[in-house]
């Protein structure tokens, strides 16, 4: 690729470090009080879904090795770490708070910020607690406003701690996989109630953030966006309609909400003209109008390729966003042969200037950015595995990140997914994304790869 130039310099207080989540780290799914979250539930009972049939009770017992993944984090330089809360740690049932788990976020807390590790909390990553599922989840108004007092307790106990919030992680994951397509519960295809579950999450957002607004304890919150630029395979009406489509449902649906306040004109328009339209109130759209983030996460792995729709829709075919648009193959481009994903480096810029110039210059960080490796036990050497694929991964995105940054952007830190090698949503441990190397068969044992010096490097130079 272009080499930019040769130095690549970040600003002092740079946020360096990774990220993760309770269902894919903590472990204990079961343990100290904490209740069933649908994929707890899912595992029970379909667990042939998950690769080699591992399910999330087999993650890598952050619950109870935080202190020595904590102190690993330090030693490697990192002065920031994403995880979120699990909801069906913290609250029961019976609404009640979860005394064990209070324990064990302040105990994580506390120990993250001896270490000059800041915390950074999320608030949702995909795990609805599976008694308020049973009730009919994001698609039910009352679980909106379980949510916003989840929020609100977690602000309560840990605020005057912890400065950086997120209401939620990919709003448009559950939106996307469990109701337009087949890849989380309930795994339902209806965009009638993926518009109301969009709407409900977006509500939710704002109402925490409302929330937060309201304790005034002088931090931060925000939502992490995966921004998915949309690129036209030519410049022709019909590609053109067809990527804004794409970019409006995936990408603006969730950008404008979180940072302007309201979902542009045009989606609104098009869900009227396709009897879409979710059931809303006045009054919560004035709290999305008067709760927007203060600052933005943004997770790029890969762009969009987008043509006018020329693939037949099959009779009786439900309705989705894909009816409106196709992807399409561009050729030579890069892609990580494992994940099938397309790596295209220029991405975090082209979305850098974007939110510059169009959502009012706002902060963000790449909360989430890499490269999930199959079979890495290959690239062992005395041990260590030597993953250079993933420090040309990194640093030949950091290049355009520091382009964007020379250009004005208000780009304040990267972080990479994942710190150590996690269990993830139906892939299980097939890719592996960390920093650290997670050993299954010896007790989750943990082993810096090449790149988390690297990266240790990069750190204190500020740059490469
Ligand atoms: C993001 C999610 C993460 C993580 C990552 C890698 O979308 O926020 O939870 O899993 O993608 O994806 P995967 O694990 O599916 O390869």
């Amino acid at each position: 690729m272009e080499d930019l130039k040769m130095n690549y310099k970040f600003p002092k207080d740079f946020w360096w470090g990774s990220a993760s989540s309770a269902t894919q780290m903590e472990g204990a799914y079961n343990k100290d009080g904490k209740e069933q979250n649908i994929w707890d539930y899912w595992y029970e009972i379909a667990p042939e879904k998950f690769h080699n049939n591992i399910g999330p009770h087999n993650t890598s017992n952050f619950y109870y090795k935080y202190e020595e993944d904590i102190k690993l984090m330090k030693e490697l330089g990192h002065n920031s770490f994403r995880f979120s809360i699990s909801w069906s740690r913290l609250i029961k049932e019976d609404q009640s708070v979860n005394e064990e788990a209070v324990k064990f976020y302040n105990n994580v807390i506390n120990t993250m910020l001896q270490n000059g590790v800041e915390p950074f909390i999320n608030l949702f990553h995909f795990d609805m607690p599976m008694y308020l599922q049973n009730i009919g989840g994001w698609e039910n108004r009352e679980v909106v406003t379980r949510y916003q007092n989840f929020a609100k307790k977690c602000f309560e106990l840990f605020g005057d701690r912890v400065k950086k919030w997120f209401t939620h992680n990919e709003p448009i994951v559950p939106v996307e996989c469990g109701y337009l397509g087949h890849y989380h519960y309930p795994c339902v295809v209806d965009f009638k109630r993926a518009v109301q579950v969009g709407y409900h999450i977006m509500l939710s957002s704002s109402l925490a953030i409302m929330e937060y607004k309201k304790l005034n304890q002088g931090g931060e919150i925000g939502i992490i966006i995966n921004l998915t630029p949309s690129y036209p395979r030519s410049n022709s009406e019909e590609d053109l309609k067809a990527s804004n489509i794409a970019d409006l449902i995936l990408n603006r649906s969730f950008l404008d909400t979180s940072v302007l306040g309201e979902f542009p004109g045009e989606l609104i328009e098009f869900v009227k003209e396709q009897n879409l339209l979710p059931e809303y109130t006045k009054e919560d759209m004035e709290v999305i109008k008067n709760n927007t983030v203060d600052l933005l996460g943004v997770n790029y792995y890969q762009p969009r390729r987008v043509k006018a729709k020329e693939s037949k829709i099959e009779e009786g075919a439900p309705l989705t966003p894909e009816s409106f648009f196709d992807f399409y193959d561009m050729p030579g481009k890069k892609i990580n042969p494992h994940r099938g994903w397309e790596i295209y480096e220029k991405g975090i810029y082209d979305l850098s200037i974007n939110i510059r110039d169009n959502y009012k210059n706002i902060h963000f960080f790449i909360s989430e950015n890499g490269m999930g490796v199959e079979g890495e036990e290959k690239f062992k050497v005395d041990g260590r595995i030597e993953d250079d694929y993933r420090i040309e991964f990194i640093s030949e995105h950091l290049k355009w990140a520091n382009k964007a940054l020379n250009e004005g952007c208000n780009l304040k830190g990267y972080h990479l997914w994942t710190f150590m090698d996690n269990w993830s949503w139906l892939n299980s441990y097939k890719n592996r994304y960390g920093f650290v190397e997670i050993d299954l068969n010896n007790d989750y044992k943990r082993t810096p790869k090449k790149s988390a010096y690297w990266f240790k490097e990069l750190i204190t130079n500020n740059g490469f």
